[in-house]
């Protein structure tokens, strides 16, 4: 469906149209549009704008995808439907491989899934042949499939928009994790190292520009940026603003469309 320029909301509504046909495609999953469903509502509360804390979080996440020794991106269906150039560019700039990992693992997405990948610049992706994919003894779904060069034997791994038992195996397995999630209370976020409360479509790009500016920057000043980072707090502070900007709207802020 052709979205009208003019429609108020006709970004939000372009994203659903991309996801709906990436489940077509067999890309997305059906339950992604569920998830997407989940992280709109947050979106909304966030006001659709990335937070000055999401670019603290972002700049930290950056810091440790560059000063890690094998970080890994991994790309589940709504990461290939939502933004398949970008991450891709991502991948490129922190030279971190792309690994397909799925939930709901079925060889006609895992081909559908390449393909977008390939279409947009990609060159290796992990995650698909047989002859390199092992298991995480401690995931007991589909999840658990895992390429060996990649996030097997990763130390850092960014799982953007994940469901919770594999954040959780993953850190119990001694990775760090960093996720991008609107949602600053699911198991993901509060499991994570380091937790992008803020939409992929805007997440992504933004860390592209933040690891381009940070690329020359030596390993130990990255590692003071990472240190000096508390995930929980940060996850507190987020809610102080979800809280703030709610509050701002109940006392006066908000506009009455009718009225205007
Ligand atoms: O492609 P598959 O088979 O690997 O399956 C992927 C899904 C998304 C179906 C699977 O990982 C899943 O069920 O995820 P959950 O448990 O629904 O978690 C998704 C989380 O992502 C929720 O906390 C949402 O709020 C959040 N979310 C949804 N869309 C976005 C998002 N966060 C950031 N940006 C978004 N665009």
């Amino acid at each position: 469906m052709t979205i009208p320029d003019d429609h108020p909301r006709a970004e939000s509504l372009r994203m659903r149209e991309r996801l709906i046909e990436g489940m077509h495609k067999n890309i997305v999953a059906e339950a992604g549009l569920i998830a997407h469903g989940r992280g709109e509502a947050f979106d909304y509360l966030l006001g659709e704008k990335t937070p000055e804390l999401a670019f603290t979080q972002e700049q930290v996440a950056v810091a440790m995808l560059l000063s890690a020794k094998h970080p890994v991106i991994s790309v589940n269906g709504n990461v290939a439907a939502l933004c398949p150039h970008d991450i891709v560019k991502l991948s490129e700039i922190l030279d971190a491989p792309l690994e397909v990992n799925l939930f709901y693992r079925r060889p006609e997405r895992e081909i559908a899934i390449k393909k977008i990948l390939v279409d947009n610049g990609a060159k290796t992706i992990l995650g698909l042949e047989k002859e390199f994919q092992t298991d995480i003894s401690e995931i007991s779904h589909l999840r658990r499939i895992v390429d060996r060069r990649g996030i097997y034997s990763a130390d850092v791994v960014l799982v953007p928009l994940e469901d919770g038992d594999r954040t959780m195996a993953l850190r119990k397995l001694g990775k760090k994790v960093i996720t991008i999630d609107l949602n600053p209370l699911s198991r993901t976020s509060l499991w994570s190292n380091v937790t992008i409360v803020n939409n992929l479509i805007r997440a992504i790009p933004e860390m592209m520009d933040i690891a381009r500016s940070m690329k020359t920057m030596g390993k130990q000043e990255l590692e003071v940026i990472v240190t000096n980072f508390d995930n929980f707090q940060a996850i507190g502070k987020m809610l102080s603003f979800f809280n703030e900007r709610l509050s701002l709207l109940a006392e006066g802020d908000l506009i009455d469309p009718t009225k205007e």
